[in-house]
């Protein structure tokens, strides 16, 4: 097994069937990662020492995701330099717009990299990550390639009755 290079992080066990989906990409691609939970409100020393920790251990890419109040992205931008995408998890009471707007307007200086709300932005959090690390890895680039031209050749050309 090759080291450890993504944190998939979230606020709650109730975001992780949004971000496994994030996990299955980087299944499919052969990219190893780690889980955890660190909730900026509920666990902030946690959040704390992942960001401190997140660059010496090797990691380069975090992916965060959470809903609501979502400062978890951001504040873990804030610690770390490595770079952050952020998932914004769909909510009960406000469909994850809550979710996107607090995770997408980042001020100047402390960017996160803010994907679409959902288990559509969580995958796509898993395949930007790996474009991240295919720039300085041929076997990931070839793999991550070749899962890019499957997806458009599964694409039909005519749209079809159920
Ligand atoms: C956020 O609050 C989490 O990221 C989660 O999306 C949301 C709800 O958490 P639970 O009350 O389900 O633990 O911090």
């Amino acid at each position: 097994m090759s080291a450890i290079k993504v944190g998939i992080i979230m606020g709650s066990q109730s975001d992780w069937p949004t971000m496994k989906e994030a996990a299955l990409i980087l299944d499919e691609l052969g990219v190893a990662y780690e889980t955890k939970i660190v909730s900026a409100h509920r666990t902030p020393d946690r959040l704390w020492t992942y960001g401190k920790e997140a660059a010496g251990r090797g990691l380069q890419v975090i992916i965060a995701g959470a809903g609501g109040a979502a400062h978890l992205p951001g504040m873990m931008a804030s610690k770390t330099r490595v770079p952050v995408i952020g998932v914004p998890v769909q909510t009960r009471a406000l469909s994850g717009v809550d979710s996107l707007y607090s995770i997408v307007q980042m001020p100047k200086g402390f960017p996160v990299a803010t994907m679409a709300i959902g288990a559509a932005g969580a995958a796509n959090a898993g395949l930007m990550a790996a474009g991240i690390l295919a720039n300085a890895d041929a076997d990931l680039a070839a793999r991550l390639d070749a899962w890019r031209e499957a997806l458009s050749a599964s694409i039909p050309d005519e749209p079809a009755d159920d």
